[in-house]
């Protein structure tokens, strides 16, 4: 009989900061794919709007009101929506921001919120939803790490500190859940039009025609080019992928940049 590895029939998803961007295509992919959409914002109005967009769309998305960085407040939700839908079977830890401010301008307080929301938020969520996919027999954890997971530019010190590190939280409980059966992965997407890179594409800004010399695509990726890598990663397609980083990327990390001609 034909298996279905790409179903997520019954399965409970979470995607963090899904009420827009990146974690919006994402979750409606995986909910494409059969999977029961939750998801959370910092702030209300956002999340009543991504609900409506979301049901526009036929998904019954649940929308939650929570920061990644509050561990009671995570740790309070993760109860109700256990209670509420049921145990979370494919977590994926996208809510994160970018300060782009250069190092010596950049103060600790900044550094540190970059820090605690990209990369300890990444951790509380996972430590909260571990329990649950252990008893429920295994789960699948999805960080969305970034081309600052591998390179560095100017400004952007604080935020490749945390993808960086979150590249390696991936790979280091992947090698602690595996015995349970979680499979912790991450999503590495290029440079994606979203709001968070709006800045970038304004009219004549210098860093669009950059990164199309630097991306063999030729074209900045959009957030529906990450919906079949989410599914693959939330799927049984990749029960036996632990502590990877899929590049979504255009080929950027592969080339060392148009030659002159
Ligand atoms: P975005 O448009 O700025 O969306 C970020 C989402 O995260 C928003 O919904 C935001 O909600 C939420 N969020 C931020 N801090 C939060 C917190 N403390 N608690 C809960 N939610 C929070 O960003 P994006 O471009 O879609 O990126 C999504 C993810 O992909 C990020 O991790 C980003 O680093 C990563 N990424 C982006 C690109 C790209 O080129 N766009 C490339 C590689 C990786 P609020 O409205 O409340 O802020
Ligand atoms: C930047 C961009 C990038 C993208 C992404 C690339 O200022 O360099 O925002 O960091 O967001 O992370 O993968």
């Amino acid at each position: 009989m034909e298996k279905d590895l790409f179903n997520l029939n019954g399965k409970i998803a979470l995607v963090t900061g899904a009420s827009y961007g990146i974690g919006m295509a994402m979750a409606k992919a995986l909910a494409r794919a059969g999977a029961t959409i939750v998801f959370n914002d910092r702030i209300s109005e956002k999340v009543k709007t991504a609900m409506e967009e979301y049901a526009a769309d036929g998904i019954n998305a649940r929308g939650y009101l929570f920061d990644v960085t509050d561990e009671k407040e995570v740790s309070l939700h993760i109860e109700k929506i256990t209670k509420e839908v049921g145990i979370i079977d494919i977590l994926v830890n996208n809510a994160g921001i970018i300060k782009r401010i250069p190092a010596l301008e950049m103060d600790v307080a900044e550094y540190r919120q970059v820090i605690d929301i990209d990369l300890t938020g990444p951790f509380i969520m996972s430590k909260a939803v571990a329990p649950g996919m252990i008893k429920k027999g295994g789960g699948k954890i999805i960080n969305i790490c970034s081309m600052m997971s591998e390179l560095g530019r100017e400004t952007v010190s604080a935020y490749a500190s945390a993808k960086g590190g979150l590249k390696m939280l991936t790979k280091n409980l992947a090698c602690e859940w595996a015995e349970f059966n979680i499979q912790v992965n991450g999503i590495g997407p290029g440079y994606i039009a979203t709001p968070q890179t709006a800045p970038l594409r304004e009219e004549g800004h210098p860093f669009n025609s950059f990164i199309i010399g630097r991306t063999p695509a030729a074209r900045w990726g959009t957030p529906e080019d990450l919906e079949g890598p989410v599914v693959f990663l939330a799927s049984k397609a990749s029960d036996f992928v632990n502590g990877h980083i899929l590049y979504v990327d255009g080929g950027i990390l592969a080339y060392i940049g148009k030659q002159p001609k």
